[in-house]
């Protein structure tokens, strides 16, 4: 088995919605043993500790239809450099969210060191809103969208480069919330997008198996996994802000992990929204803290 470097960064990160509490998210991950987990399959675990995350200036820009613009900017700018510092020194980047508006900062830190940068969504939402078609104005609703570059400049420019990723190297899993400017998106741009409708219909090994090949038709030199902790039924991961039934079960989602461990295809992730004070007994959290065992290459036997 393959041992890594893991740098964990925690993103006490809550501006880019409306609920309090997200920002608590990575202490309830490392509460629930996140470095010890990752230690007893033989990695190497650096806690790096969490990224300044400034609320002096909430709600300044109401005109823009984007909460906290400033706020969230400063923090994804960062986070941007931190992963970036972290990748430089050859470790791999494991970020701990905080609400999912941190994926502008974590690609952004991580895109320009790869060629090709294939992306895996795990989430109920498409996360593909710009300020015209945000419902919302939430920023953790365009962090696709912002790293495909489209959206508010300041966004989609952190650390002055865009776009970060391109869209034929995105995959979406477990979409079942997607807004009428979300889904024009993923037909204009060929989004590939597996689902519930897929997921129930051929199951999680198929879409695994399509997405693994997916990527390597692509010809990636990484995959960042991005997981909202929404993707999941809210059965499982109730401590999260936008819950929406009908999600990825436990299993499967352990499954889905397994799958890419053994693919070796994943170079870096996060896991977000989870949200102690809508959780039951710290639930959510220990999931994720699952979900990064079976990641990182916990088996059943
Ligand atoms: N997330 N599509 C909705 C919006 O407000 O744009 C919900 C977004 C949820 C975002 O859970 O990361
Ligand atoms: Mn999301
Ligand atoms: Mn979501
Ligand atoms: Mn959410």
């Amino acid at each position: 088995m393959n041992k890594l470097s893991i740098s964990i960064i925690g993103v006490p990160m809550d501006l880019g919605q409306n609920r309090r509490g997200v920002d608590m998210g990575p202490s309830a991950i490392r509460y629930a043993g996140v470095v010890e987990r990752l230690q007893n399959l033989g990695h190497s675990v650096k806690d790096e500790g969490d990224i300044a995350i400034s609320h002096t200036r909430k709600e300044q820009s109401p005109n823009t239809h984007l909460r906290n613009l400033e706020d969230v900017i400063e923090g994804n700018t960062n986070l941007a450099n931190k992963v970036h510092e972290v990748l430089s020194e050859g470790k791999y980047p494991l970020v701990l969210g905080g609400d999912h508006s941190i994926a502008i900062g974590t690609l952004a830190g991580l895109a320009d060191r790869y060629e090709n940068l294939g992306v895996i969504w795990y989430d109920a939402h498409a996360d593909l809103n710009t300020a015209e078609t945000s419902p919302s104005g939430n920023i953790h609703g365009m962090p696709l969208a912002a790293s495909l570059g489209l959206g508010h400049e300041d966004l989609v420019n952190i650390r002055s480069y865009a776009p970060k990723i391109k869209p034929e190297n995105v995959v979406i899993i477990g979409a079942r919330s997607v807004d009428p400017g979300e889904r024009e998106l993923i037909k204009e741009k060929g989004i590939k997008v597996f689902s519930m409708h897929e997921i129930d219909k051929h199951g999680m090994t198929e879409v695994m198996n399509q997405t693994i090949s997916y990527f390597h038709e692509r010809k990636v030199d990484g995959v960042h996994l991005s997981l909202d902790l929404d993707g999941l039924d809210p059965l499982y991961t109730p401590g999260v802000g936008t819950p929406v039934p009908g999600g990825i079960s436990y299993r499967e989602s352990h499954l889905a992990m397994e799958m890419l461990y053994s693919s070796n295809l994943i170079t870096s992730a996060e896991f977000v929204e989870v949200n102690p004070i809508l959780d039951e007994k710290n639930k959510t959290a220990d999931v994720a803290v699952g979900l990064m065992g079976s990641l990182f290459g916990e088996s059943l036997i």
